[in-house]
């Protein structure tokens, strides 16, 4: 017991080999080409991750419980059955171009929170459960955070089941193709509380030297897809004046879309990430571009400022071009504001172990934004090499994944509340 309330004593520990070799285990799973991860949602490299993790979990006594939208809980009894379970987790699944760590450090920290008590024999009043989000990344299935998104009831199950990727799969069909599609209602759980390590996929953290990221609050977020239609004619013999080019429509939103950010900077960003040309030959003038504009930022009232200057000065741009415009939200948060109790413990956690700290906003999305609806939330950062995510050249320390594992540590089991 620590000096005061549940807090544990400064000398409990995870076992930082353990997880930077369940980090590299999980790795090769799903391999990228360029060193990362390519475990998208829902693809078999997807559930060999979670049949390993599921492994690992009942290796550690853990029992699976599983959602209808493939949400995997592994529950370590409390010695109160009837106490809410404190959940900590994060997602699993990565970018097709992705990194080791974005998302997988918040699961297998979880896991290695268990495995330590289990070490120690320590019981906790309340149950803890560790947590893989289906979903999190929203790329193949837009949008991101589908599952959490339910889990909330942000979206009804039936339309995330209808979501489609590029190949017209759906995701429903696609988790029953992979045999992950649990019984349980989605939602149905009650949460003590819920905490999610993640990298922090930005520069400040290893700028300033911080160990530790205790995020105070998320950007919101808007991704807007846009279908710019033009004309496909032949690259060489129409003329000039005569050409309606929907990849000039791109050109023009894709800058407009920068200097909205940059008009709002520091605290906005703005980019197009996803774009697909039709019918994309090298000698057809694009008669139709598809894209998704992702705005963020953590004012609400500028999120909204910035999607309103697109929607004004966007059909402008095209109708000067001779092409037309329509569009549509396919992923919208509020910036979320997280459990102040929940982050103060966080706080405290990493000044009781001596890890440098400073209050962050977190730049990226993650399910920790939606369950902050259902549940007291919050999140532990801890640097990456350059704040390079999203890359597959994205690296931590393993003293990084071990400063942010004890943290997470302490803030789990202060609230589960350690006994005897
Ligand atoms: O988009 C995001 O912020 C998260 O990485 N899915
Ligand atoms: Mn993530
Ligand atoms: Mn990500």
């Amino acid at each position: 017991m620590g000096a005061q309330g549940n807090q544990p004593g400064e000398n409990l520990r995870i076992n930082p080999e353990r997880l930077w070799d369940s980090l590299m285990d999980m790795a090769k799973i799903g391999p990228g080409i360029a060193g990362g991860n390519n475990r998208q949602t829902l693809t078999d490299e997807d559930g060999e991750g979670r049949a390993l993790f599921q492994k690992w979990c009942e290796d550690a006594d853990l029992t699976m419980g599983l959602d209808q939208m493939g949400t995997m809980f592994m529950r370590r009894e409390g010695t109160d059955p009837n106490a809410l379970p404190v959940y900590v987790g994060s997602h699993l699944d990565t970018q097709p171009t992705g990194g080791k760590y974005d998302g997988v450090l918040g699961v297998l920290a979880g896991l290695e929170i268990i495995r330590t008590l289990n070490d120690l024999d320590i019981k906790t009043k309340h149950p803890i459960v560790v947590t893989n989000w289906t979903n999190e990344e929203g790329t193949r299935f837009a949008p991101a955070m589908l599952a959490s998104g339910v889990f909330a009831g942000i979206h009804e199950q039936d339309w995330a089941y209808e979501r489609a990727d590029a190949d017209g799969k759906t995701f429903g069909d696609e988790l029953k193709r992979i045999g992950w599609r649990g019984e349980e209602q989605v939602g149905d759980r009650k949460m003590h509380a819920f905490f999610e390590l993640h990298i922090e996929q930005g520069p400040i953290l290893e700028a300033e030297g911080k160990d530790i990221g205790v995020v105070t609050h998320g950007q919101g977020l808007r991704w807007i897809e846009c279908t710019v239609t033009g004309k496909e004619s032949h690259t060489g013999s129409t003329p000039m004046p005569m050409r309606k080019n929907a990849g000039r429509g791109l050109a023009q939103i894709t800058e407009l879309v920068h200097q909205i950010a940059m008009d709002n900077a520091p605290n906005a960003v703005g980019a197009i990430g996803h774009i697909d040309v039709y019918p994309n030959s090298r000698n057809i003038i694009p008669g139709k571009v598809v894209f998704t504009i992702d705005f963020r930022s953590h004012e609400i009232d500028t999120l909204k400022a910035m999607v309103a200057r697109f929607e004004e000065e966007a059909p402008k741009l095209c109708d000067a071009l001779g092409v037309s415009l329509s569009h549509e939200s396919v992923g919208a948060f509020d910036p979320p504001a997280f459990d102040e109790d929940c982050v103060a413990m966080i706080r405290a956690a990493a000044e009781r172990l001596g890890y440098s700290h400073r209050d962050i906003i977190s730049g990226a999305g993650h399910d920790a934004c939606w369950i902050n609806r259902v549940a007291p939330t919050a999140m532990v950062m801890c640097p990456c090499v350059d704040g390079l995510s999203h890359n597959e050249a994205e690296e931590i320390t393993k003293d990084w994944a071990r400063a942010g594992a004890d943290v997470l540590f302490h803030a789990v089991v202060e609230k589960a509340e350690i006994v005897g």
